[in-house]
C-alpha cells in the first residue's frame, strides 16, 4: 500500500469572467484555503471516500464508476477517478479522506479544489505521468460529464497551475500560461474578498443558459469561438437577438479588459487596474446579467468606501465580491458593506484578505 497527503486550493478570479468556455483569457489567483486529500491505494478495486465535514462514507467499485453512480459531494472525487480511467490511465482502488476549508457555495471553487486534490493523489499513488494542463482537462471532464456541471477550464487550471505571489494569466484556447507577479502588500494594497452570503449554485440552469447563448452566437457568427471576434461592432450588427448581442459584448470586452489588466500589472501600475475591475462588474451586471442585488450593493459600497475597483468573482448569482483596497482599509470597507446590507435587510457579509497562494502540491 502506498499513501500520502495532497492539497489543492480554491481560487478567486481577478478578472476574465465567463470567458473560459469561449476560448478566452482569465486571471485567477489561488487562495490559501484548500482541500486536502489523505489517500492510500487498495488492492481490492474499491473506492472509499470519506470527509471530515460530511457524515457519510461512500464506497463503490472503481470498475463500475459511471456518471450517476455517485451523487453529492463525493461525486467530485469519484468523477475524477472515472475521468482518469476514461482518459486511459490505470487507477485502481483507493481510500480517500477529504478535509478542507474552502467556503462551500461561495463561488471560491471548493469543487475544483476537491477534484484537483483527488487528481494529484491518484496521479502520485498510481505513478501516472500527466502534465498539469492535461490534468486540469481531466478534472474538468469529471465535473462536466460525471457531476453534470457545464463549467469551463478556469477553476481546475487555477487550482493546479497557480503559484505563490502570482496571478495565473491563462489562455483557455491552448492552456498556455504566464505567471504575473502580484505582491499587493509591497504596494500597501490588499485584495479583499467579501462573501455576500447570497447562495451561489452553478448547477441551476442559468450558467448553462449563458454558455448555450454564447455557443449559439458563435455559430451565427461562423467563428471557431467568441475569442475570434475581431470587430465587435460588426459582430453585434450580425446578430438579431438582443440577448445574444449583450452576451457577446460582455465576452469580447472582458477579454480586452484581461489583456489590459495584464499590461498594467506588467508595468507595475497596480492601482490602475481598479477601473477595469469595476467595468468588468458593470458588464456582468448589465450585459451578462449574472449579478444579484447582494453583489451589486457590495461593489457600490466598497467603491464608496474608497476601493480602487471592485467586482463579483466566479460564476455569479451570489458568491463573492473582490475589492482592491489600501491594505489598512479592510475593516472600513467591510463595515461599509455591512451597513449597506443592514439597510436592505440582507444577511451580514464576511470578508478576508486574499494572498496569492501556491497551487496544488503534495504535503506528505
Ligand atoms: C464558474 C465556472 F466553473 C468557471 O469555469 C467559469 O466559467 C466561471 O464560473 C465564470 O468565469 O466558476
Amino acid at each position: 500500500m502506498t499513501s500520502g497527503q495532497w492539497a489543492a486550493p480554491g481560487r478567486v478570479n481577478l478578472i476574465g469572467e465567463h470567458t473560459d468556455y469561449t476560448d478566452g483569457f482569465v486571471l485567477p489567483l489561488a487562495l490559501p484555503q484548500r482541500a486536502v486529500a489523505t489517500a492510500s491505494t487498495r488492492d481490492d478495486g474499491l473506492l472509499r471516500i470519506a470527509s471530515e465535514q460530511e457524515p457519510e462514507t461512500v464506497e463503490t467499485e472503481v470498475a463500475k464508476l459511471a456518471p450517476g453512480a455517485v451523487e453529492g459531494w463525493a461525486s467530485y472525487v469519484a468523477g475524477v477517478v472515472w475521468s482518469l480511467r476514461e482518459a486511459g490511465h490505470e487507477v485502481g482502488g483507493m481510500d480517500l479522506t477529504i478535509d478542507g476549508n474552502v467556503p462551500l457555495g461561495a463561488g471560491l471553487s471548493s469543487s475544483a479544489a476537491l477534484e484537483c486534490a483527488t487528481a494529484l493523489a491518484a496521479v502520485d499513488l498510481y505513478a501516472l505521468t500527466i502534465e498539469r494542463p492535461t490534468l486540469a482537462r481531466i478534472a474538468q471532464r469529471a465535473e462536466n460529464d460525471f457531476v453534470c456541471v457545464p463549467c469551463g477550464i478556469m477553476d481546475q487550471s487555477a487550482s493546479l497551475l497557480c503559484a505563490e505571489d502570482n496571478l495565473l494569466f491563462l489562455d483557455t484556447r491552448d492552456l498556455s500560461t504566464e505567471q504575473v507577479p502580484f505582491k499587493l502588500a509591497a504596494e500597501s494594497l490588499a485584495l479583499l474578498v467579501i462573501d455576500t452570503k447570497a447562495p451561489h449554485a452553478l448547477v441551476d440552469g442559468e450558467y448553462a443558459a449563458r454558455r448555450r447563448t454564447c455557443e449559439e452566437a458563435t455559430a451565427v457568427l461562423g467563428l471557431p469561438a467568441l475569442r475570434d471576434v475581431t470587430d465587435l461592432d460588426a459582430a453585434l450588427a450580425a446578430l438579431d437577438d438582443e440577448i445574444m448581442r449583450k452576451r457577446v459584448r460582455h465576452v469580447v470586452t472582458e477579454n480586452a479588459r484581461v489583456l489590459e489588466t495584464v499590461d498594467l500589472l506588467r508595468a507595475g501600475r497596480v492601482r490602475d487596474i481598479g477601473p477595469l475591475m469595476t467595468a468588468s462588474h458593470e458588464s456582468l451586471r448589465t450585459d451578462f446579467e449574472v449579478t444579484v442585488p447582494e453583489l451589486d450593493v457590495a461593489v457600490e459600497a466598497a467603491l464608496a468606501a474608497g476601493a480602487y475597483g471592485a467586482r463579483m468573482t466566479g460564476g455569479g448569482f451570489g458568491g463573492c465580491v473582490i475589492a482592491l483596497i489600501d491594505a489598512s482599509a479592510d475593516s472600513d470597507v467591510l463595515a461599509a458593506v455591512t451597513r449597506a446590507y443592514g439597510e436592505r435587510g440582507f444577511t451580514a457579509p464576511t470578508s478576508f484578505v486574499a494572498t496569492a497562494s501556491a497551487g496544488a502540491h503534495r504535503l506528505a
